[in-house]
């Protein structure tokens, strides 16, 4: 009984990511990105620009990402980030392609400039889709991909009891999520970040984790997160989000209904600093938050804002 209904399983999850049939192929859209946090706009502007250049959607995240990763605003992402409850930065990232159903992301990245960039050779130069620590590291390394000297680390690592009597407390915003749709209807999405500052080393937060942090459906929309990762994973948020989109519903509509969802059986009520991001296969674009104000970036048809949505009111 079990193997016939993990065959019928595994038979519609091939069905959804192979067949071409389902995805119109000729379908024009008008390009799009979308990203959480007023610098996301640098990700936003950076990946419409590679799209122009002619590269695909995940071209267009990788580089979006990576243009926030350089510059790390406000101490946001990459390795001028956070600092962990120990004193050292590790960054968490994922990449998912719509288009192929591929994803890649690694997990307390050390010394890698551009996480992002593990993450997509993850997806496209090994079998696997999660590398984490020092595994993550040393692929990094042996693709190339720039790092810094973390000879230091050890010393601070020591001090890895007295950060565990710290409670992690979330201050400020360290996570870029960029969701992009490319002019053939295909849409891409990425994230990148230090992670909740003050965590635990070794803590794993929701962006590396495909359907918490990300994901992406090229048969119905993205969805991204930022907040308190625990508060994300702990419910699939991302995945939760697509699910609406795909019974018909806005991207508006399933950003605030999950976060509804989710208030309504979670014992925080609507007090989990969770924010949500969806950008659909037609374009339309979705962001709900709940407990404080939740800026996002928006490139489209040659124009850049930041829009911001307002805490949902509870139910
Ligand atoms: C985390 N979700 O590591 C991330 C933090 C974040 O804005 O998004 N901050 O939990």
């Amino acid at each position: 009984m079990h193997s016939i209904r993990a065959a019928l399983i595994l038979f519609m999850s091939l069905a959804a990511c192979a067949s071409p049939a389902a995805i119109p192929t000729q379908q024009q859209s008008s390009p799009i990105a979308i990203a959480t946090w007023p610098f996301g706009k640098i990700g936003t502007e950076r990946a419409i620009e590679e799209l122009q250049r002619g590269g695909t959607p995940i071209d267009a995240v990788e580089q979006g990402v990576r243009a926030v990763e350089k510059i790390s605003p406000d101490r946001s992402v990459g390795l001028g980030g956070q600092p962990n409850a120990a004193g050292y930065v590790q960054l968490d990232a994922c990449i998912m392609d719509g288009k192929t159903c591929g994803a890649g992301s690694v997990a307390g990245l050390e010394g890698i400039v551009h996480p992002i960039s593990a993450a997509r050779r993850v997806m496209e130069d090994t079998k696997h889709v999660m590398l984490v620590g020092e595994g993550a590291r040393w692929f990094a390394l042996s693709k190339g991909l720039e790092s810094i000297d973390v000879s230091e680390l050890p010393a601070k690592k020591q001090s890895w009891q007295v950060a565990a009597q710290k409670p992690a407390t979330p201050t400020g915003h360290d996570t870029v999520t960029l969701l992009v749709l490319g002019k053939d209807g295909d849409l891409a999405g990425g994230c990148s970040t230090s992670g909740m500052a003050g965590k635990l080393p070794g803590r794993v937060g929701d962006s590396p984790i495909l359907g918490a942090g990300l994901f992406v459906d090229n048969e119905v929309g993205a969805a991204g997160a930022t907040g308190v990762g625990e508060n994300v994973m702990r419910h699939c948020a991302t995945f939760a989000v697509v699910e609406r989109m795909r019974q018909g519903m806005h991207p508006q509509q399933a950003c605030e209904a999950t976060l509804h969802a989710i208030a309504k059986k979670d014992p925080r009520g609507y007090r989990l600093n969770l924010c949500l991001l969806a950008l659909d296969k037609q374009g339309r674009v979705g962001a709900a938050t709940t407990d404080e104000p939740f800026p996002y970036a928006v490139t489209a048809q040659g124009k850049s804002e930041v829009r911001t949505a307002r805490p949902i009111a509870p139910r």
